[in-house]
């Protein structure tokens, strides 16, 4: 176990937060003035507000102790009879947290839409006649913010790739299935059942295509929910892709890379989640040649990406846990993904676990 914790720690990259406890104070009230009847000032206090750009993770890099401490409210004087109030910290959350008690589960707030706001934590009231002239604590408590994520698994593939088939092949959901270049519009959740009862949930969403990071077609909105997901699955036809005549024809090997790039355009920190790359249609003519010059290619990835054309090369690589071959129309290879799919959620639950422990957050 110790062993294995120095190996994840020496390995360990921007490991995706989904859940962060904080501890939140808010400011002490300043103390008032009896001779003057002075009031002294309200402490500040700590306020969460929702924010597009936002993450658990710059949270976290913000303040690494987990602990947000609201300033304390000025104390009366001579000067100034009524303390001035102390200042408030604002914290940027994602949009989608749920707020909850870290003790008891009880949810306190959602904050779904862009500029919504939570009382985290309220300013301790400033003395008066009534408190004897003494500023009272802030409050001081602990909260934790759920991100909701929309499965476990996240499915990026171009249209085609066999994205539907694969979700088809490991659950029970039976998602449209298209022979033409089109794509699944709202998310498919799929549910993978493991024989002692674990499950994980996969999402099959719109299909990417090059220059969804630029908003074309449905590409923001898939990329939103990819964003939501613990480990990505990229999903590649072994011979290639064309979106249409008009569009240039991509190599197997051409179409990670842009997959990459949309993702890496999109947020770079998805570089940093971890991945596996299927290569689908291992059943069809050739693929097994193709497969093999794949393997190498990717083996010097960092030189074969020198090779890529500019517009889909990626600056940064996803670093794959695995890369593993199949035919999802014929569940070919689907038994070893699933336990590669399982072996690498669990990896990287140990990776934040430990980050978290290193943060001194819980
Ligand atoms: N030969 C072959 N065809 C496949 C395989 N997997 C999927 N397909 C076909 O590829 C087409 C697109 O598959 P689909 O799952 O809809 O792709 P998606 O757009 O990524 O969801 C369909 O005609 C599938 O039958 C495979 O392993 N081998
Ligand atoms: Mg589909």
């Amino acid at each position: 176990m110790v062993f294995i914790s120095k190996f994840l720690l020496k390995a360990s990259k921007n490991v995706f937060l989904d859940s962060l406890t904080l501890r939140l104070k808010g400011g002490h009230g300043g103390n008032g003035l009896g001779r003057y009847g002075g009031v002294g000032g309200q402490g500040g206090a700590v306020v969460f507000i929702a924010k597009e750009k936002a993450t658990l993770r710059k949270i976290l890099k913000k303040y690494p102790r987990g602990e947000i401490r609201a300033g304390d409210g000025e104390h009366s004087s001579k000067l100034r009879i009524i303390g001035r109030r102390g200042p408030d910290v604002m914290v940027e959350t994602p949009v989608g947290v749920t707020i909850i008690s870290p003790e008891n589960g009880k949810v306190f707030a959602e904050l779904n839409e862009e500029n919504a706001t939570f009382l985290g934590a309220y300013g301790g009231s400033g003395g008066c006649v009534a408190s004897d002239w003494i500023g009272k604590y802030g409050q001081d408590w602990k909260l934790t913010l759920d991100l909701k994520l929309i499965a476990d698994v996240g499915l990026v593939g171009f249209p085609n790739a066999g994205k539907s088939t694969f979700l088809k092949a490991i659950s029970k959901a039976s998602p449209k299935i298209a022979s033409y270049p089109f794509t699944t519009i709202q998310p498919n959740i799929g549910i993978i059942n493991y024989p002692d009862y674990r499950q994980i949930s996969v999402a099959d969403l719109p299909g990417l295509i090059e220059g969804a990071h630029a908003n074309i077609g449905m590409g923001h909105k898939f990329l939103k929910h990819v964003e939501r997901t613990k480990l990505l699955l990229l999903i590649c036809d072994i011979n290639g892709f064309q979106l249409s005549p008009k569009h240039a024809r991509r190599s197997c090997l051409e179409n990670i890379f842009s997959l990459m790039k949309e993702l890496e355009m999109y947020n770079e920190t998805l570089m940093d989640r971890p991945s596996i790359l299927l290569i689908n249609k291992m059943d069809t003519e050739g693929s097994s040649k193709s497969y093999e010059k794949l393997k190498d290619q990717l083996k010097h990835i960092e030189e074969t990406v020198n090779d890529c054309p500019e517009e889909i090369r990626p600056s940064k690589l996803l670093e794959f846990d695995k890369i593993l071959p199949m035919a999802a129309k014929h569940r070919e290879g689907i038994d070893k993904i699933l336990t590669e799919i399982r072996r690498s959620l669990d990896l990287e639950a140990e990776r934040k676990l430990l980050e978290l422990e290193k943060a001194s957050v819980r």
